[in-house]
């Protein structure tokens, strides 16, 4: 009754923000030069417009610029400033829940955690400012799948370390960061202390090419980020810091000792929640043979029920994608293995919105996969127990190393095989999404990401004036951030 009653009382803080129309612009120390506002869309229904957005030119990416100024106030007083962001972000849960919704096709399970997400990432910042000079300018730019979460958790950092920051969020999601953006401002950060950019991608590059730049945070693909990473050496102070969050290529094992119902339950949350849409989700799952039939007829079994359809609906487990572009993308990866005859389950799609239906495909391994599908795929393999050792190799051969799920009910097996896998994060005997705050700091290795983990205790200090040894240490690159595989 109790939950019952919660969402009923989530459902009234939504409700008048069913129709609303947001808009989206810069937010600079000075003015904008205007822009013709587009029409943005609901990706679940095309007749439903959340807002418009204003894009930023290239004559704001300078005004900003000129504009930024580090946030020289005492950090204690930073401090209680993001803690007052907090309690605005939780005070309008109703209308942050109805805009991702609306603009990013989130559920309502992935609007609670992106909330909670969000307000963490700020309290913990808040709480664990280093004695330590900001870097200066800092670059955040941050992806439309956590169009709050990553969005705040990037600029919280930077802020509560005492940057000014630029803030370019993802295109698709522009509304949602307007709104973070207010809502940081109202709760008192200066406006020369934190400016808004929407726009496309030449405007994260304009502000990552800048030498008036003094550090970038970056989550996105690895592609762009090895872009940035390139621009920033050749126009930026050297040991300026990138703090890039990448791609994944993300595998489980399930050896035969594992818990099959609790296994299932893991891997529909790890590769369908979300849409997939997640660079921590599943997207390769290695079978121990002995089981594989037996988990393939209860994971079908479990994608039966799965309810696709309008994430504004309470009872969706499984939005839209976030675009045309992100569904052609992945119904071209499907067709080709439907042509293979790889396809072992495919769910029904709902008449109009951009679904990608949940989707089931069998391969040989990992290795079989060129490229991260962003979207509710799940290839699956099956291993023999003398094989764990090759399928150990195949994975770590991706380049990649964001996450890994294990399910085993042997200790030895535990200690072994997160020794051998390079992944920034493993998590055993549960679901492979969903890090938190704190006590489960995010991050990735090799062509997944620089580090420090975010939400952990060595992110804050990559935000603050590097010391000389230590940023000329980082730059040479030893530790092989985003370097491909050897
Ligand atoms: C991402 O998908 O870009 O562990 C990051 C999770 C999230 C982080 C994912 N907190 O699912």
């Amino acid at each position: 009754l109790a939950h019952t009653q919660t969402l009923k009382h989530i459902d009234q803080a939504r409700a008048p923000w069913k129709d609303h129309r947001w808009q989206a612009a810069p937010l600079l120390a000075g003015d904008a030069v205007p822009a013709e506002p587009l029409r943005e869309i609901n990706p679940a229904d095309p007749n439903d417009s959340p807002g418009t957005t204003a894009s930023a030119s290239h004559a704001d990416v300078q005004i900003a610029l000129a504009a930024a100024a580090p946030w020289h106030v005492p950090a204690a007083q930073r401090a209680t400033i993001l803690n007052a962001a907090a309690d605005l972000y939780e005070a309008e849960f109703g209308q942050i829940f109805a805009v991702l919704a609306r603009e990013a096709g989130k559920t309502l399970p992935d609007c609670v955690a992106e909330l909670r997400e969000a307000v963490d990432f700020l309290r913990y910042y808040a709480a664990n400012i280093p004695k330590r000079s900001p870097a200066g300018r800092f670059t955040c730019i941050s992806p439309w799948n956590f169009p709050l979460a990553i969005f705040t958790g990037q600029i919280a950092a930077a802020l509560a370390t005492g940057n000014a920051v630029l803030a370019k969020p993802a295109e698709q999601t522009p509304l949602t960061a307007h709104l973070a953006v207010t809502l940081l401002h109202r709760a008192g950060v200066p406006r020369e202390a934190l400016q808004l950019l929407p726009g496309a991608g030449e405007i994260g590059a304009a502000l990552t090419s800048d030498p008036r730049v003094d550090g970038v945070a970056f989550t996105g693909s690895t592609e762009t980020a090895l872009k940035i990473r390139a621009a920033m050496a050749e126009n930026l102070t050297p040991g300026a810091p990138l703090i890039a969050e990448t791609g994944g290529l993300n595998a489980m094992i399930v050896d035969s000792t594992a818990l099959t119902e609790q296994v299932v339950q893991a891997i529909i949350e790890s590769a369908f929640q979300s849409a997939g849409q997640r660079c921590s989700a599943l997207r390769c799952l290695y079978l121990q043979e002995d089981i594989a039939t037996d988990v393939l007829t209860m994971l079908q079994g479990a994608m039966d029920t799965l309810r696709l359809g309008d994430p504004w609906k309470i009872a969706t487990d499984c939005g839209p994608v976030i675009d045309d572009d992100a569904r052609a993308n992945i119904l071209a990866h499907i067709a080709i293995a439907r042509r293979e005859g790889r396809v072992l389950k495919e769910l029904q799609l709902p008449a109009q919105g951009t679904f990608v239906a949940p989707t089931l495909i069998e391969v040989s391994g990992i290795s079989a996969l060129e490229r991260e599908i962003f979207g509710p795929v799940l290839h699956v393999a099956r291993f023999d127990a003398a094989d764990l050792d090759r399928v150990i190799a195949d994975i770590n051969a991706t380049g990649y190393g964001l996450t890994f799920g294990l399910q085993t009910r042997l200790d030895d097996r535990v200690q072994q095989v997160s020794e051998a896998i390079r992944a920034g994060n493993i998590y055993v005997n549960r679901n492979q999404i969903g890090a938190i705050v704190g006590s489960q700091p995010f991050g990735g290795e090799a062509l997944s990401g620089t580090g420090p983990k975010a939400g952990g205790p060595h992110y804050l200090p990559r935000f603050c004036a590097p010391d000389r040894q230590q940023a000329a240490d980082d730059w040479s690159g030893a530790a092989g951030p985003l370097s491909a595989p050897s």
